[in-house]
């Protein structure tokens, strides 16, 4: 969860006296502060509104009947959810809620070794080092026109602020790219209408530049959040394009308008109390906080016309050549960097009710809907009356140069008797808008532009994103809303202290929403995104062509084989096929050596990997090798004996049979390096 003053009322369950007992501690805890009353109604509310068990009663074969994918038969999307503190990325299909594939981005994966193995590890790499692990918030498919393309998706590190890019023809993690100037790298990223850019801002501001100075000097100014453009539609080339530096609070969300807004993109903020400590309380003081709005197509001229500034920040970019297989790692030095002042009438705060999370954009493009997580109503603000406000300067003065819109001239209604803790929005292009609700577990349904609530659902439990396929597009697919859910409790079987995250499915196509399955995630889901299976499933890599593989250690045919030494470093240029290695038998390995099995999978055919595993590995993990790529284990000989080597995939009948040795001799053996297959078949150095 990123808002942690609420999360103390997650106890949103059909157990009342464990809603009494919560609502208790809660106005123990927050007797002094400003809105204990609105966490003791939020506790009561859960009380009145506790959803009731296993709803899915008497409808439950038709519930089954519309998420049964016949076996052999596909889904009809492909999902993909955000696995939160995993680093990683589900896929999973829809209807059915199977899951397809994780795909490692901020992680390291032992299943296929991505950021082990030595093809890998430099995705990971940042100014800080290498970073193995990260908390991925939110998928962003491509885009163009704001209509889902079927390129690429591009996810979030939080943490230590990172975007990276999935190829979605590969289903692997291509780019990383690093974001300076930045931490918590939370709104974000949320791609324009044609995925020029990816957006980013960030949660925590700080000095920018850093600097060793008091903290309290947050007052001072001196912290700033910085917002930051990356190039998105350029392979290979990601880049900080430019960055504007705004106050010092706290940019939650955004999203990128369509249509008419298509030039603009739009950050919730909050804490612009600007607290540093107790932000509970302290960030909790203002009754409106702010929807940011950017002009992007502004900014892009400001820093054409040279008015941006080159900071000296430093950042990596990370990226798999395609032609090597390998991770490429680059330091960039230098970023472009804008001020309101250098770019006026690019920037305007919207106030908006209270501490706003979410921010989303119907697919007319017209209507920006807030979710102000301690507010009572779901504000929508208007983009003509932005328009006609700014032409009009309808401002409340400004923030460092940056006008606020007043608030009655950019609203255009307040969705009333929301419940509480209203979250994000998607839509479903019938004129319906639907709206999570943290703490009294709901999904919410309002009109747009009738701005009434007109059905409402509960979700097991504590929902934080949700996701319509296609919902936050110009052409949302509709048909079904999935909760992203927080906890679970006793929907599944238990499992120990640690029980699963979930997903909820709801059927959405009648006046009333209808549950229809839970499925569990992999990590915690945060946002999600769902494409049309038909968009990639036909694009979808095979195998990687042996006559293209460029990487430096690839042996195309078992002739190629060869090992080598130099120094202490040992290569081992290997091929595997069913149902062996090549070579298979390799002596003259001495302790202390570092061993290099660069291992290429000759395979030709779709669906058939080899693994390769060494004993006593320490540092990689096993590899796993499509057809046609190179994969290299790094091993290190410690001792002296022969040691199996083996693939761990089950690739033929003879898998089992699919093994090898090395020999290690003590250092400075005279034992000659030599590697073979089959009897009389020894090559040596
Ligand atoms: Cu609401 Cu990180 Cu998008 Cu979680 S965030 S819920
Ligand atoms: Cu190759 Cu098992």
């Amino acid at each position: 969860m990123s808002f942690m003053a609420i999360v103390v009322v997650p106890d949103v369950r059909s157990n009342v006296t464990q809603a009494r007992g919560a609502r208790m501690i809660i106005s123990r805890k927050y007797a002094l502060v400003g809105f204990s009353a609105l966490l003791v109604a939020a506790a009561a509310y859960a009380v009145a509104c506790a959803p009731t068990t296993r709803s899915a009663g008497t409808g439950a074969a038709d519930a089954a009947a519309r998420v049964y994918v016949p076996p052999g038969s596909y889904d009809e999307y492909y999902a993909f959810l955000s696995g939160g503190f995993s680093g990683q990325l589900g896929v999973y299909g829809i209807p059915s809620g199977r899951l397809l594939k994780v795909i490692p981005v901020f992680s390291q994966n032992p299943e296929n070794g991505y950021g082990y193995n030595q093809e890998t590890r430099d995705m990971l790499q940042t100014t800080w080092g290498f970073v193995p692990w990260d908390d991925l918030h939110h998928p962003a498919l491509s885009v163009t026109n704001s209509e889902h393309d079927g390129r690429w998706l591009f996810v979030n590190a939080n943490n230590t602020p990172r975007i990276a890019r999935i190829d979605l023809a590969k289903m692997t993690t291509v780019e990383i790219v690093q974001i300076p100037n930045s931490a918590g790298n939370h709104s974000s990223p949320y791609v324009t209408a044609n995925t020029e850019y990816a957006v980013a801002g960030t949660r925590f501001s700080v000095p920018i530049p850093q600097a060793d100075i008091p903290i309290s000097d947050y007052e001072k100014g001196i912290f700033k959040g910085a917002i930051s453009f990356i190039r998105a539609d350029q392979p290979g080339k990601m880049r900080i394009a430019w960055q504007f530096v705004v106050p010092g609070y706290n940019y939650d969300l955004a999203r990128a308008g369509k249509g008419p807004s298509a030039d603009w993109v739009f950050f919730t903020s909050y804490n612009t109390e600007q607290a540093y400590t107790k932000l509970e309380v302290e960030a909790s003081k203002n009754d409106k906080d702010f929807v940011m709005a950017l002009n992007w197509k502004k900014l892009e001229q400001c820093v054409a016309q040279g008015r941006a500034k080159d900071w000296p920040s430093e950042y990596y970019h990370n990226y798999m050549d395609e032609a090597t297989h390998m991770a490429r790692s680059e330091k960039v030095t230098g970023v472009k960097v804008l001020t309101p002042q250098d770019c006026p009438e690019a920037a305007y705060y919207l106030p908006t009710p209270k501490s706003p999370h979410g921010v989303d954009v119907d697919p007319t493009g017209e209507y920006i809907v807030a979710g102000g997580k301690l507010a009572t109503v779901i504000p929508v603000h208007s983009f003509s009356k932005m328009t006609k406000a700014i032409a009009e300067k309808a401002f409340d003065g400004d923030r460092d140069g940056i006008p606020v819109i007043k608030y009655e001239a950019v609203n255009f209604c307040e969705v009333q008797n929301p419940g509480l803790g209203p979250l994000h929005t998607e839509f479903d292009g019938q004129g319906n808008a639907y709206t999570s609700v943290f703490i009294s577990s709901e999904i919410v349904k309002f009109t747009l532009p009738g701005c009434e609530v007109v059905d409402r659902v509960p979700t097991y439990y504590s929902i934080g994103h949700l996701m319509i396929p296609g919902g936050d597009t110009r052409k949302p697919y509709g048909k079904y809303v999935i909760a992203l859910n927080k906890i679970t409790k006793d929907r599944y079987l238990p499992t120990g202290a640690e029980l699963t995250q979930s997903a909820q499915l709801y059927d959405i196509t009648g006046d009333k929403m209808k549950i229809l399955l839970d499925f569990p995630t992999v990590g915690e889901p945060h946002y999600a995104q769902a494409i049309d299976a038909n968009l990639i499933k036909d694009k979808q890599l095979k195998f990687y062509k042996l006559s293209e593989n460029r990487h430096p250690w690839v042996a195309r045919s078992e002739q190629e084989v060869n090992v080598s030494r130099s120094g202490k470093v040992v290569h081992v240029k290997m091929t595997a096929i069913r149902s062996h290695f090549a070579p298979d038998n390799i002596e003259g390995v001495q302790v202390g050596d570092t061993v290099y099995f660069h291992v290429t999978n000759l395979e030709q055919d779709w669906d058939i990997p080899h693994g390769f595993a060494a004993i006593g590995t320490t540092q990689d993990a096993e590899l796993l090798i499509m057809p046609g790529e190179t994969r290299t284990l790094k091993w290190v000989a410690k001792f002296p004996g022969v040691y199996p080597f083996y693939c761990t995939d089950f690739c033929s009948a003879l898998h089992q049979e699919m093994q090898g040795y090395v020999r290690v001799s003590p250092a400075g053996s005279s034992t000659p390096l030599r590697w073979s297959i089959g009897k009389g078949t020894v090559a040596q150095k």
